[in-house]
């Protein structure tokens, strides 16, 4: 009896240590990434582009945002890529896998779509870089094949459901690869 049940231990710690490594070979695979042309909602004239990469647990967004007012802007993974409509509501809420409330991308409680705020300058342009812990590009609970949003106004990161972030001034869907 004990010999058996060593047995049974010793080939799960095998799985266990088969997966650990396969997950940090993962990590460090640059080619993990995904990138958002930003369209601009109807009235507004923003454009820009946001660049998504795997780094460990987390993705590291970066890019350039263009023509917004100036100020802090609400910037969300919303569930759905449909950008037909005008004001961009067909994108639907908060990408929101893990059915938690909206909150900031620090806090305990959050969307997994909560990324906070970006800030324009005097002339419209916010440079973003966000790190965003527990979010992934690949899996069940991958952003991409979703959309990101920017909101015209401040997201107060605790208002349900969206922080009052005021209206949708650009989108992209997020999509595989590194675009052109
Ligand atoms: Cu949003
Ligand atoms: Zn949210």
């Amino acid at each position: 009896m004990k010999f058996s049940s060593f047995a049974v231990l010793s080939s799960s710690s095998a799985l266990f240590f088969a997966g650990t490594l396969a997950v940090s070979l993962h990590a460090a695979d640059q080619s993990v990434s995904a990138f958002a042309d930003l369209k601009s909602a109807k009235g507004q004239n923003v454009s820009g582009k946001l660049e998504f990469t795997q780094e460990g647990n987390g993705v590291h967004i970066v890019g350039q945002v263009h023509h917004l007012s100036p100020g802090k802007h609400g910037i969300h993974v919303h569930e759905k890529a449909d950008l037909s409509a005008p004001d961009l509501t067909s994108a639907g809420g908060h990408f929101n896998p893990t059915k938690e409330e909206h909150g900031g991308p620090g806090g305990e409680h959050h969307h997994a779509g909560d990324f906070g705020n970006i800030t324009a300058d005097e002339k419209g342009d916010a440079t973003v870089d966000i790190a965003i812990a527990g979010l992934s590009l690949t899996g069940a609970n991958t952003i991409v094949g979703h959309s990101i949003i920017i909101h015209g106004g401040v997201d107060d990161l605790k208002s349900q459901p969206s922080g009052n972030s005021g209206p949708r001034v650009a989108g992209g869907v997020i999509e595989p690869g590194t675009g052109s």
